[in-house]
């Protein structure tokens, strides 16, 4: 239905349009306009949720009018835009992103406090927007910043989960999860109860011929249930740009009931099959790195991937444009394989709706999409069951066995002599039961296939993507090395620092511009430049210390190292390895003399982050730090010299307070596991240094900040196959060091042994496989060198002032730029 405004009306509009407010005063009046009408509350009856509320409205209705206007500019120019499809955006708190992004945080700083708020009690009201599990889904969020701050005309879609990543509680040491049900108030989002989608699931391929002799296919019966968009305002930093986060939400076809049902007295069923409906967007899978193959999880992937292509294709259709011009119109990227259905829903629309020729249509396809991979642990790789697809979604698994077909035709012919290859690059894998290989889909669907650092991009073409390399050649298989929005992530976590910086850069130029942080190197010499930079370190120490004190009760001493590892709890992520040192630091420390113990630097060793609720070995790596710190940290001989503190439900707005309180940050992954990490940048970022393996971006971390300025140690990746070998064929001798650790744990000085026996049994006697007994020794006098060089504080910092100097390369900025040239062709749009 057109439902545009005649031109004769449009001046009425035109006139009058809304106003924003540019100041304090404007601010101030909007927020309490909110208060008293929006929110149907007063002078007497305003607490720090409603003040949040009326300024959280305030903000949006600034960005609805730039993404207002910025929808109709890309509409108008029908540019090339970019969609970037991904099943977790983990987006955090956006009131203090919009405040700093419209370059209005002062303004309504000063406004609350007039108003009797302090503003930073009133951004801590806001749930975080969980709706990601760790750095795939920060990753799309801070993407979705960059393509909005450098103006690129793109949209991010996802799904609209009602609850995020649960969270976690600590309960006697273990963890307890907690649903996060955080969409009660949620001001970010606009329902679009106009913008639905029908997804079909199940039913069968009907094949006609018709009177050319063509056959079509075409998908019948089965069920519906009905996708609804829900739209987010994405600003950009500093640039009236504002794009759009599409999230898709699923309810039962057919409004609120089922008529049919409910009329005919079968209240039950109509009420159950709506819940099922609902059922699809309700809970975001938990899993970092690790795919369970559940039939829910493949119905999500399906219902968002076939919505969000529905609606590209009707923007594209309105163009009116010849189907060709479809990959010069539209890049779409593949956050990872949870996407891929998208290639084979799009290669059914053009053939089976619009009637293309196959090959038409595949050369479409391909040229349209991208993909990007993240992990090479063989666990987090998809792979669906053909029975499952098939029960599913018959005419995809058609489709998908054509997409091979043809595939494999060419692989033939071009490897005549290769007896093994079919098998082994067949998208259908051979197995009892088959399965789907959703990688190999992925790559042949695709244009370009990146990985997220320099290693992890060789090792998938030299492993797990080898053969296609072969197949396709070199070109199509690209790195883009991960970033970071530097808005969020040093201008909103660590605000004192970025005043600081644009001191020496000209300004805050270097948010745009990341590489202008270079302008800092000339200061890190500087007595009194360090001296305000060491001052906020400790005043971001003391803020953390407050938050470990009200949260966990123990008192730390902010002139202590600050040793933090946050991030999901995994064991090839090693914090078995960090908590083994810990221990070993402690007997060390408890063998001493008390002259000797004087003689010692004092740590705070800080743990975060959250296991998968099915996980339980990563479970018992919590445990064992709590138990841990229970002892150490009651332990009088020892006081400030050592604590140990788990913090609960590390999330991104917790990790905005933690990134710019740590000395050290622990980056310890089995070489050649982590794909990239990001979390490493965030730390050196705000002016922390690094302990790390030679495994994902810490190489080119370490490439620009200098071999100087980072604690490198441990196994190099092209080692670890070898050593693994070793362990199960060989015999394994564990590190000595490490043994009195075990053996210390097995006395029962951290509580019953039993509880950790499997911890020490996977390093024991089943074969190490993260090499954590490999690595003991160098990670132990890596630790060591730590001490030593926090000992020289002069010379301490100005490694960090290096450091951040030369963090320039780590913005998503640069990311999305090469994203752009190399894999998209798409340009900017300036509104
Ligand atoms: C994830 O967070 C990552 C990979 C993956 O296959 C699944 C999930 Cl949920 C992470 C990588 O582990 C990490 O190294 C990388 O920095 C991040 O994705 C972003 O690329």
């Amino acid at each position: 239905v057109e439902a545009s405004i005649p031109e004769p009306q449009r001046d009425a509009w035109q006139r009058n349009q809304p106003r924003s407010f540019s100041d304090k005063n404007g601010f101030e009046q909007e927020v309490v306009r909110h208060v008293e009408t929006t929110l149907a509350r007063s002078v007497f009856n305003c607490d720090e949720i409603a003040a949040y509320s009326a300024t959280s409205l305030a903000f949006r209705d600034r960005l609805i009018t730039d993404w207002n206007k910025t929808q109709q500019r890309q509409t108008y120019r029908d540019t090339k835009r970019v969609y970037y499809l991904s099943l977790e955006f983990l987006m955090g708190r956006a009131l203090d992103n919009a405040m700093l992004n419209v370059g209005l945080k002062d303004a309504a700083k000063d406004g609350l406090q007039e108003l009797g708020f302090r503003i930073e009690d009133v951004i801590k009201q806001e749930h975080d927007a969980a709706l990601g599990n760790g750095g795939l889904g920060r990753l799309a969020a801070c993407f979705l910043d960059s393509l909005a701050t450098l103006n690129f005309p793109a949209w991010g879609y996802g799904l609209r989960y009602r609850y995020g990543i649960f969270k976690q509680e600590i309960i006697d040491g273990y963890q307890v999860e907690v649903p996060d049900y955080w969409l009660d108030f949620n001001p970010w989002e606009f329902p679009r109860h106009d913008v639905t989608v029908d997804i079909q699931f199940f039913g069968h391929v009907n094949k006609s011929t018709k009177a050319d002799g063509k056959t079509i296919s075409s998908w019948e019966g089965g069920e519906i249930v009905q996708a609804v968009a829900y739209d987010v305002p994405i600003p950009g930093y500093a640039t009236p740009t504002t794009n759009n986060l599409r999230l898709w939400s699923s309810k039962a076809s057919g409004g609120e009931f089922d008529f049919q049902k409910f009329n005919s007295g079968d209240y039950e069923s109509s009420v159950a099959d709506q819940q099922r409906a609902e059922t699809i967007s309700a809970v975001l899978y938990p899993n970092d790195n690790l795919e369970r193959g559940k039939e829910l999880r493949l119905k999500q992937q399906y219902f968002w991937v076939a919505a969000s292509l529905y609606d590209i294709v009707r923007r594209f259709k309105k163009s009116k444009r010849s189907w060709k011009e479809f990959p010069d119109q539209i890049a779409i990227q593949l956050n990872d394989t949870h996407p891929t259905l998208a290639i084979v829903e799009l290669q059914r629309i053009l053939i089976d709706v619009e009637g293309l020729e196959w090959d038409v249509a595949w050369n479409i396809v391909t040229n349209t999409f991208g993909y990007t991979n993240h992990t090479v642990l063989p666990e987090a790789l998809e792979k669906w069951p053909v029975g499952l697809v098939q029960h599913l979604l018959p005419r995809h698994l058609q489709i998908i066995y054509d997409i091979n077909l043809f595939f494999l035709q060419t692989v033939e012919k071009a490897f005549p002599k290769d007896r093994d290859i079919l098998r082994r690059v067949s998208i259908i894998e051979e197995s009892q039961p088959k399965m789907v290989r959703m990688a190999y889909l992925a790559i042949v669907g695709s244009h370009k296939v990146n990985g997220v650092a320099e290693l992890h991009s060789d090792l998938i073409r030299a492993t797990i993507f080898k053969d296609f390399v072969e197949i396709y050649g070199s070109d199509k298989f690209t790195n883009v090395t991960n970033g970071i929005t530097p808005r969020r992530w040093l201008h909103q976590a660590n605000p004192r620092l970025s005043e600081l910086i644009a001191t020496k850069c000209g300004g805050h130029g270097f948010l745009k511009d990341l590489t202008l942080l270079n302008k800092l190197e000339k200061h890190a010499g500087d007595k009194d430049f360090r001296r305000e930079w060491a001052e906020i370190k400790y005043a971001n120490k003391v803020r953390l210390a407050k938050h470990i004190k009200d949260t966990t009760g123990v008192t730390v001493n902010p002139a202590a190292l600050f040793d933090v590892q946050v991030k999901r709890i995994h064991e090839y992520k090693r914090q078995q390895l960090n908590i083994f040192g810990v221990i070993h630091r402690y007997l060390t420390l408890k063998a001493m003399t008390p002259e000797e113990r004087k003689k010692q630097l004092a740590r705070v060793s800080i743990f975060g982050g959250k296991a998968a609720p099915g996980y339980w070995m990563a479970k018992q790596i919590i445990h064992l730090v709590n138990s841990v710190g229970a002892v150490v940290n009651n332990d009088e001989e020892i006081g400030d010299l050592l604590k140990v503190i788990f913090l609960e439900d590390y999330n991104v707005s917790k990790a905005e307070i933690i990134c710019p309180a740590s000395d050290i940050s622990e980056h310890i992954s089995t070489a050649g596991t982590e794909a990239s990490g990001t979390s490493n940048m965030k730390f050196v970022l705000n002016g922390g240094l690094i302990i790390g393996t030679c495994d994902g971006a810490n190489i080119e971390i370490t490439r620009e900040v200098g071999e100087s300025n980072i604690f490198l140690f441990g196994n190099l990746a092209e080692d670890v196959e070898d050593l693994r070998h070793a362990h199960t064929y060989g015999s394994h001798s564990i590190d000595a060091d490490l043994e009195k650790v075990f053996l210390e744990i097995e006395k029962g000085t951290f509580g019953t042994p039993h509880d950790f026996g499997a911890m020490i049994g996977a390093v024991r006697s089943h074969g190490d496989y993260y090499l954590v007994s490999d690595d003991f020794h160098s990670y132990i006098e890596t630790h060591h060198l730590v001490d030593a060089a926090y000992r020289n504080q002069d010379e301490w910092i100005a490694k960090c002032i290096t450091s951040v100097a030369r963090m320039g390369f780590f913005t998503s900025d640069r990311c999305i730029n090469e994203y752009a040239e190399e894999i998209w062709n798409v340009e900017p749009l300036v509104v």
